[in-house]
């Protein structure tokens, strides 16, 4: 097996866009694709500062070591979820990875504005876990990158991630998560910081192979969290669809974007036309008092 663009053996087969190629020509396939997704879609510019939220999977690392190899600004933030044994080993990544490619990366503890962790939190408010983690993540991300004058908040999200997302939003017709998913969120709000995904249009296997390949350690371990979860469940039916049909979750996803979220702008601007300051934090919320504060207030009155 040869590869496409020279006469080296190829190492990877890409059946989506029937390419066959070496290493030296598959990272920078993925590099180049990744900025063309950056320009197509106008996610930033040299100019911009980029704030990636890191976890210290394949996906985050990648978009840190990518963007600043295409020599944009990028900076990485970890959160300490405190999730246990996992938080601990995907922070050394975190933190191994900052030292290896001298990219600069902070540490935030939800620890700091809350006392505990993850797990306990979820334990005191009896929520599931990955209902309270989604809004401090976000909340956190976002003000961070807010308060430190970041113009862009990047994340990893693959397109395994996206067309999950994908499938499951339209299993249901959720109308008003459906108006949001894009690879460009662009600002609503001064305090809401624009979010992108410039990793949306490389597979979970693709981002795993330029990552072994760059030699950047990852954490393979899921969150413990992540057990049982429907996104996994529909991320195999995905595949088995895939498998059949090569380049389905592309064009799934693709052609959500181009044509089917445009159905769905009225609920979009539904939810924009009701933010205003949570009254306890002043950060843009459709709620009298935002998630995070709630969170945070009952988590106070728990813990006595
Ligand atoms: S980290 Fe948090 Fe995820 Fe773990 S608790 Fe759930 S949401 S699974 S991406
Ligand atoms: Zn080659
Ligand atoms: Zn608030």
């Amino acid at each position: 097996m040869k590869c496409r663009f020279c006469n080296k053996s190829a190492i990877i087969k890409l059946r989506a866009y029937n390419l066959k190629l070496c290493e030296e020509h598959f990272l920078s396939f993925i590099e180049k694709r990744v900025e063309k997704t950056i320009k197509k879609y106008r996610l930033f510019s040299p100019e911009d500062r980029i704030l990636v939220g890191i976890s210290g999977g394949k996906d985050s690392l990648n978009t840190v070591y990518i963007l600043n190899t295409l020599g944009y600004k990028t900076e990485g933030l970890y959160i300490d979820l405190g999730i246990g044994e996992y938080s601990l080993r995907s922070k050394e990544k975190a933190v191994k990875f900052a030292r290896q490619f001298n990219i600069p990366i902070h540490i935030y503890e939800v620890k700091k504005d809350f006392g505990v962790g993850i797990t306990e939190i979820s334990l005191l408010l009896r929520r599931k876990p990955c209902s309270v983690c989604g809004v401090i993540k976000r909340y956190i991300l976002n003000k961070f990158a807010f308060e430190n004058n970041f113009t862009v908040l990047a994340t990893g999200h693959n397109l395994d991630d996206e067309v999950a997302t994908l499938f499951s939003n339209v299993l249901s017709w959720q109308e008003g998560y459906l108006a949001r998913q894009d690879i460009l969120l662009p600002q609503k709000h001064e305090k809401l910081v624009k979010k992108v995904k410039p990793l949306a249009l490389i597979t979970e296997k693709e981002s795993a192979a330029y990552a072994i390949l760059r030699q950047i350690d990852y954490i393979r371990e899921e969150c413990p969290n992540a057990k049982g979860a429907t996104s996994i469940f529909y991320k195999n039916i995905l595949n088995q669809i895939e498998e059949k049909q090569p380049s389905t979750k592309l064009r799934f996803y693709l052609d959500f974007i181009r044509k089917g979220k445009k159905y769905f702008e009225r609920a979009l601007k539904e939810r924009e036309d009701k933010l205003h300051p949570c009254k306890v934090c002043g950060y843009p919320t459709t709620r009298e008092i935002c998630q995070y504060c709630t969170i945070k207030n009952e988590v106070q009155k728990r813990r006595g």
